[in-house]
């Protein structure tokens, strides 16, 4: 049976997501540099049948299609990234005409489509020169990053409504510099903490950049998570415990509290002190922000894992993921993921509860990963994915009431397209990708939830006379 609608309030809004090295393909048109993404995912073994995104959805060539996609579902808003490549190839210096023209292009059909146009200025397609000379792990890296935002904001500031700085930057330092699952796939603790440290200054120093543009709405997505300890023996309370500093702290303590988090030291053994920190840092991260975007997908649980202790700097990278069990008894999605939307609201009500600066909040993520098939009626009938989001949307509905500030949601993704180290099998769209033919077919979700968004306005907008 198709679950209900759930209800949120009036002005609530719905969007879909997307980000550029997961969709647009022509990784070498029109003067687009080198990311890291380009040279990982051509690094053998590094993804799964050595995918890599040098065409993935072919959204360059094909926006106009994807756009009137987005018109037909009824979406609000769309969340896209900007690639840094496209626009300034070497990451600083000369920036590319071409490379801004297309993201023109793209806010403008948007518009002429009503749709509010919401961009993520670095979803992890860091330009490859930048990555030569340290990457994350040195400060030139946030500098570099500001300059590019300065061009993106004094190009596309009068159409972008919504503009996020950062996506996942516990992705971007921890999986990438020290689980290396991720570009740029390096495996070292200090990295990966000084890499933490320069996302968060680049974040401060993109939104000074962006205030001096006079962009309308800033903030940041960061992929919060709601984390439980698999017993209540100490090891593992202490697992949980560094768990919780490097998933959630390290970001929601300098940015809406001032300080770098409590029990740092436990969790690194005194490196987090590091040599990365200046006088003055906490002061630029943690500027006001005008949102906080939340990607949101599943619980994780915690547990020690004895060989994490031989190396305290490598600890840190073996307890992420590697020490999940699973305690839900819920189903899980083709990433493995258990299916608890109630994990959602808590971790809403819990970061109302925490952060008085907290400010209002968008979902700029959820969604889920299912094994879709075309049928011979040519439909895909994925009702586990409707099953999904409307017990996410009810957990969200569940936390409004409650009183956290939620202003909206945007589904990941519009379509099916590289899912990272596990490349095109994992399939997360509303609407699916033939990778061949690169057709596009609604799926049932997408139904779903233009039918949802188009009873959303039924039931909270005022009759016209
Ligand atoms: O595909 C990713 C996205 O790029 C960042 N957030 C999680 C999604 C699903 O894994």
């Amino acid at each position: 049976m198709t679950p209900a609608f759930p209800e949120l309030p009036a002005g609530f809004r719905f969007g879909a997501a997307t980000a550029a090295y997961q969709i647009e393909g022509a990784h070498d048109e029109d003067g687009r540099g080198p990311s890291i993404w380009d040279t990982y995912s051509r690094t053998p073994g590094r993804t799964l049948d050595g995918a890599t995104g040098d065409t993935a959805c072919d959204h360059y060539h094909r926006y106009p299609e994807d756009v009137a996609l987005l018109r037909e579902l009824g979406v609000d808003g769309y969340r896209f990234s900007i690639a840094w490549p496209r626009v300034v190839p070497q990451g600083t210096g000369p920036v590319n005409p071409k490379g801004l023209d297309f993201y023109d292009r793209l806010i403008d059909e948007l518009l002429a489509a009503g749709i509010r146009p919401a961009a993520t200025l670095y979803h992890w397609d860091l330009p490859q020169p930048l990555e030569d000379r340290g990457g994350w792990r040195v400060r030139e890296t946030a500098e570099a990053f500001a300059e590019y935002t300065a061009v993106v904001a004094e190009r596309y500031g009068d159409r972008v409504e919504r503009w996020i700085t950062l996506n996942e930057p516990f992705c971007s330092a921890f999986v990438g510099y020290a689980v290396g699952r991720h570009a740029p796939g390096a495996q070292e603790g200090r990295g990966a903490l000084a890499a933490a440290h320069h996302l968060l200054v680049g974040h401060g120093l993109a939104v000074r950049e962006l205030r001096a543009a006079g962009a309308r709405e800033v903030g940041i997505t960061l992929n919060l998570d709601r984390l439980h300890a698999a017993s209540d023996r100490p090891e593992d309370l202490a697992a949980l415990r560094r768990a919780e500093v490097l998933h959630n702290e390290v970001w929601t303590e300098p940015l809406f509290s001032g300080r770098y988090p409590e029990h740092e030291a436990e969790t690194w053994a005194g490196l987090a002190d590091g040599p990365w920190r200046e006088p003055g840092d906490l002061a630029v991260i943690g500027a006001p922000l005008d949102f906080l975007g939340i990607n949101f997908y599943r619980p994780i649980t915690i547990a020690d894992a004895p060989h994490h202790t031989a190396d305290p700097e490598l600890r840190t990278a073996v307890d992420i993921g590697a020490a999940e069990t699973d305690p839900y008894g819920a189903r899980h999605t083709t990433m493995g993921w258990p299916v608890v939307p109630g994990a959602l609201t808590e971790l809403l009500c819990d970061l109302h509860d925490r952060y008085p600066r907290l400010p209002p909040v968008w979902i700029t993520e959820n969604g889920s990963a299912e094994t879709d098939s075309v049928t011979p009626d040519g439909r895909v009938h994925d009702a586990e994915r409707i099953d999904y989001l409307a017990g996410h949307l009810a957990a969200v509905a569940d936390a409004v009431a409650a009183g956290v500030d939620v202003r909206g949601y945007y589904v990941w993704s519009l379509l099916d397209n590289f899912e990272w180290a596990y490349g095109y099998d994992r399939r997360f769209g509303l609407v699916r990708v033939d990778y061949e033919t690169q057709t596009r077919t609604p799926k049932d979700s997408y139904h779903w939830y233009r039918g949802l968004i188009t009873a959303h306005r039924a039931r909270t907008e005022e009759p016209t006379r």
